[in-house]
């Protein structure tokens, strides 16, 4: 048996504030992969964003203080409005819920700085469920993920 559902392919356009991704609920792993390119006014990068070396000098810093200049970031809001987790996405992450709540996901830049992005990258979501399931599904992906965008192996490491 795959993930819960199959996956979903979501436009993360770099001039939206959030754009919703899903629910999760508790004991959830989503697998998260994103490609292409999107653009900070003339800077061109991939979901896993850029150094921007001038306001590092400056002490400027985007929305997520501690992750990259337009990295893809995933923001979980819990249902009990217990707080908030942020976390990279970058090219590919997994993450695992330990309540349920609501996910979207953005382009790290500062809040009034949205105006001039530009394009789109491509965000893969694969829900999988706790452990003996996940490591089934992990072992079976290759041949059951045709449109994969990326090739490769896929290591896991057991805890
Ligand atoms: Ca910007």
């Amino acid at each position: 048996m795959a993930g819960v559902g199959g996956p979903e392919r979501i436009e993360v356009a770099a001039n939206e504030k959030q754009v919703h991704v899903g629910k999760a609920q508790s004991g959830e792993t989503w697998l998260f992969r994103a490609s292409g390119r999107w653009r900070d006014a003339w800077i061109p990068c991939g979901p896993q964003g850029y150094r921007n070396f001038a306001a590092d000098v400056l002490g400027i810093r985007p929305r997520v203080r501690q992750l990259p200049w337009f990295s893809l970031v995933g923001r979980f809001v819990r249902d009990t409005d217990q707080g908030v987790e942020e976390f990279c996405i970058g090219q590919e992450a997994d993450y695992t819920f330990h309540d349920s709540g609501e996910v979207v996901v953005f382009a790290n830049d500062l809040e009034d700085r949205y105006d001039n992005n530009f394009g789109s990258v491509k965000l893969r979501v694969d829900r999988l469920q706790p452990e003996p399931k996940l490591l089934s599904y992990l072992s079976s992906r290759s041949s059951s993920s045709p449109t994969t965008w990326r090739t490769g192996t896929t290591t896991t490491s057991a805890p």
